[in-house]
């Protein structure tokens, strides 16, 4: 065999080569192969094996004895979005709870108005630059949701955006509909008719293959958990597959929900009851964690990462990135905190970025693992093993990011 790339020389590759979703206590075991290497033939990986085996390549990249793992997968974002919040941190930090922000109109209701402002070129512009940034950071997979016109010009200007970054940047995005992310102003006394104007959109969306998921805001202030049964059960006759922001500030039972729809995933979970926390781990559900959120408002009602995987519920990891509640698109410092304030092991947090978060954006078979056959996403990173990156905190770790057999980036020397 003449491979197009072989990595070789690779200190230790986890490959995350299994059935997912990963499960509870399984999340915990890891395995990993020393003085590896992966070959590459036509954006696949073709082989996995010793260095001392590898076959014949075009090109040689030498992982110098690092950590190579699976380009990260980001199962939440809100990528698309018109100007920036900075001048809220003022009123954060005095104390003003972000749904407060919210209802005063600014909050995500600022970034609508900013993001029906912004040309279609302007925000294609400012998600790639997002998106460049996220695979400088080691991810290659990323769910992308609209949520910031809710008006039905702007949410489908916004999920255009995200189709056409799709098609012009070399990550895979993974689109959702969030049209239900607030009430706008003119609907404030009428949310039921708002979601109605919302889903007066499944249609075309479906048509024009727009998105594969629809969320909605599960809160206090915004949506009810019967009015958000109503809208997502109409999404599922449409045909897409669902996701809810549940559980977030207020316990409205956003999970009980999530797995009474059948949601691919619930996110946040932040303040989930103990039966919601049991239900969903008896439940095909994934639950997205989001502790940069938690962490970035400032709070300390930190998701039971570990109660849920006591009782074998599957877990991913985001960043959440967004202009308000989380604003980094840096996922290893997510995997810090994760470690930090969810207390999770390394192994569970490889899998809450990698297999688990793949299943939880619908993309179980194409993406979060290496393995013979799949896309070509690998990461090498400045780091002796998969322990060091949560450890190492704040900081950029990707040495070398692939993307489809490509090299996409490779951190430059200054000396
Ligand atoms: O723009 O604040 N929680 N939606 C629900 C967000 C955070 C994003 C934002
Ligand atoms: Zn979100």
């Amino acid at each position: 065999m003449q491979a197009d790339v072989v990595i070789t020389n690779i200190g230790q590759l986890l490959t995350m080569n299994k059935q997912g979703p990963v499960r509870g206590k399984d999340m915990n075991e890891l395995e990993t192969i020393e003085n590896a290497a992966v070959a590459i033939q036509e954006r696949k990986v073709a082989w996995i094996g010793k260095t001392a085996e590898a076959p014949a390549a075009e090109k040689t990249i030498d992982a110098g004895g690092k950590l190579v793992t699976p380009g990260l997968v980001e199962p939440h974002t809100h990528l698309v979005f018109g100007g920036s919040r900075e001048k809220e941190m003022a009123m954060k930090q005095a104390g003003v709870p972000y749904l407060e922000i919210l209802e005063k109109g600014g909050g995500i209701l600022s970034t609508v108005r900013a993001t029906k402002e912004a040309q279609s070129g302007e925000l294609l512009e400012k998600a790639l630059f997002h998106l460049d940034r996220m695979a400088m950071h080691g991810i290659t997979t990323v769910e992308a949701k609209s949520g910031y016109g809710l008006d039905k010009e702007t949410e489908l200007k916004q999920l255009n955006v995200v189709k056409q970054a799709n098609e012009s940047h070399p990550l895979d995005i993974v689109s959702t509909f969030l049209g239900a992310h607030a009430i706008p102003p003119e609907y404030k006394d009428d949310p039921e008719a708002f979601l109605d104007s919302m889903s007066d959109l499944f249609a075309e969306i479906r048509e024009k293959d727009l998105a594969r998921f629809v969320d909605i805001f599960t809160e206090k202030g915004v949506f009810t958990v019967d009015q958000s049964r109503r809208y997502l059960q109409k999404a599922k006759e449409h045909g897409f597959g669902v996701k809810i922001h549940a559980d977030e500030i207020h316990p409205l039972g956003g999970t009980e929900l999530a797995v009474e729809m059948g949601a691919i995933s619930g996110d946040h979970l932040a303040v989930a009851s103990d039966e919601g926390i049991r239900q969903l781990a008896d439940s095909d559900t994934i639950g997205v964690i989001l502790p940069g959120t938690i962490f970035y408002l400032g709070k300390d009602s930190y998701a039971p990462a570990c109660k849920m995987m006591d009782q074998r519920a599957a877990l991913a990891i985001s960043t959440d990135f967004n202009p308000g509640s989380s604003v980094t698109e840096n996922l290893q410092l997510i995997m810090s905190i994760a470690a930090l304030k969810l207390k999770m092991t390394p192994a569970e947090i490889w899998h809450a970025v990698t297999v688990n978060a793949a299943h939880a954006i619908g993309e179980g078979d194409n993406a979060g693992t290496i393995a013979v056959g799949r896309r070509a996403d690998v990461v090498i990173w400045d780091a002796p093993n998969y322990m060091y990156i949560p450890y190492h905190y704040g900081v950029n770790h990707a040495n070398t990011v692939i993307k489809n057999g490509a090299v996409l980036y490779e951190r430059q020397e200054i000396r």
